[in-house]
């Protein structure tokens, strides 16, 4: 009698693989997870891949919206939140003019100085400086605006306040009281202290190059 020895039966999806100069049949069934290709492992890491995709595909656009929709920087509405810091002012003779100086931030919405009084002057004017033609000239402006979210200094070489016709003299130490008007936020009152020139110069210094 003739014995056949029938051939060892393969998974029709067993795959060969080389490695190391032989051939190896490669079952891809696992004996316990009969009709899937893929181990526990696996799965795991196919899963991990179809998370990633939906975040990215779900996540970055609603995250693309809302920044279009608040702008890349945001800046706040509602009523202006300032607050006036470190108010100064040139120490001058009776009859005079002297300027104030300070610092407005802004935490809330958009805000306009409109103007300013003290009982020192008989006139308090909004300047401007201007470059023009070589020379610096103070030009008077209506207003300043104070951005929503941010800040407004008024500071030699720039934006001031003339103190014109002062009734008093000013001397160094002396404080001058001064009432800030604005468009939408109610009036603030300052007490600017007065510098001499050479005071006026280290806060310049200090502004151009803060140091800790
Ligand atoms: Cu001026």
């Amino acid at each position: 009698m003739t014995s056949v020895t029938p051939a060892p039966r393969r998974s029709p999806r067993c795959r060969r693989r080389t490695r190391g100069g032989h051939t190896e049949v490669v079952d891809p069934h696992p004996p316990d997870e009969p009709g899937t290709t893929m181990g526990p492992a696996e799965r795991r890491g196919v899963l991990r891949v179809i998370i990633g995709f939906a975040v990215v595909a779900v996540v970055l656009p609603v995250v693309g919206l809302l920044v279009v929709l608040r702008g890349d920087d945001p800046a706040p509405s509602g009523p202006p939140e300032l607050v006036v810091d470190g108010p100064y002012v040139t120490a001058a003779d009776v009859g005079g003019v002297s300027a104030l100086y300070l610092e407005i931030a802004n935490g809330g919405g958009a805000d306009r100085l409109v103007g300013v009084t003290s009982p020192v002057a008989g006139q308090a004017v909004l300047h401007a400086t201007e470059a023009r033609d070589g020379l610096l000239l103070m030009v008077p402006i209506e207003g300043l605006p104070v951005a929503a979210g941010g800040a407004t200094s008024l500071r030699p070489g720039g934006a001031h306040v003339m103190l014109v016709g002062l009734t008093v003299a000013l001397e160094p130490g002396d404080e001058v009281v001064a009432e800030l008007r604005f468009e939408r936020a109610a009036p603030v009152t300052v007490r600017a202290v007065v510098l001499s020139p050479a005071e006026v110069l280290d806060r310049i210094d200090a502004a151009e190059d803060p140091r800790p």
